[in-house]
């Protein structure tokens, strides 16, 4: 593991213009690679890209970056979930599980206050759970999670040990929630695809693991979310800067499930 060097290789796309010009988030995707699969993760993403159920990019980038940072190896949040028969006790259920994870019942409200105001964002909302502030800078960007994978092997594994078909979708939310939830300032994580195809969503946090609930929106809506609730933040450049840049390779054994 340590030794060879990792890249991290990112993409986003957008459509009637890039992002910087007021385009259309279409997709984005985070991966970490060696030297010798960069071709592979490029074209992961390359096809994520032009593939997207919310439509055809006009605008798309791919960068690839060394990594020097060391990379830290974390186990995946533990898996639940739950199946929820309408939009309505989903959302109910998302709200109860946040207030168990400690987030206040007014900041619960005030997040649903955010996400009806952010109609199209292509990252995270950060959320201070005692001043019920916004974090981010309040523009149409928010802060995207970079720099973290989880190994195709290990990963398969893992689903085979769980029952859990190994959907690339629930990879890439469950790493990010991972990552997201292993820095101390996160209380919770709430989430749920701007995909018109995907309904199902989830609220993560060390305390309850990473629940997901099978109804948070209708089929055709593409309104997604992500907010993350801080709490004791002393310096938002120095917890957006663990999000941003941190690497994080998740891993998991058979001993870590109890
Ligand atoms: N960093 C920050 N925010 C992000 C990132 C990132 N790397 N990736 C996505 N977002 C934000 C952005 O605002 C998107 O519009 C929104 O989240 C939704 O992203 O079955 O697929 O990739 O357990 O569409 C969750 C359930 C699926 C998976 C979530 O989100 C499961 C999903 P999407
Ligand atoms: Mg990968
Ligand atoms: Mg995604
Ligand atoms: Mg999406």
């Amino acid at each position: 593991m340590q030794g060879d060097p990792f890249y991290s290789v990112r993409m986003r796309a957008a459509k009637h213009n890039s992002h910087e010009n007021g385009g259309k988030h279409i997709s984005g995707g985070e991966m970490i690679s060696t030297y010798d699969t960069i071709k592979y993760a490029v074209n992961e993403l390359v096809e994520k890209a032009i593939t997207h159920s919310r439509g055809k990019p006009d605008f798309f980038q791919v960068q690839v970056e060394l990594i020097h940072e060391p990379i830290n190896l974390v186990k995946p949040l533990e898996v639940q979930t739950n199946e929820v028969e309408s939009v309505e006790c989903g959302q109910a259920l998302a709200r109860r599980i946040l207030e168990n994870s400690g987030v206040p019942k007014r900041i619960v409200e005030k997040a649903y206050e955010v996400i009806a105001e952010c109609s199209s964002i292509r990252g995270a909302i950060l959320l201070d759970i005692q001043t019920g502030q916004r974090l981010d800078n309040w523009n149409e960007k928010g802060v995207r999670v970079s720099r973290m994978d989880w190994l195709p092997s290990n990963f398969e594994k893992w689903a085979i040990h769980q029952h859990i078909p190994p959907s690339s979708r629930l990879k890439e939310a469950l790493v990010l929630a991972t990552k997201v939830c292993d820095h101390p300032a996160t209380i919770a994580e709430l989430c749920w695809s701007d995909d018109p195809d995907y309904i199902t969503g989830y609220v993560a946090s060390k305390k309850i693991g990473y629940q997901r609930i099978t109804r948070l929106k209708e089929y055709g809506d593409e309104q997604g979310c992500r907010i993350f609730f801080v709490d004791g933040i002393q310096n938002v450049s120095t917890y957006i800067s663990y999000l941003e840049k941190q690497p994080i390779l998740i891993q998991w054994g058979e001993d870590d499930d109890r």
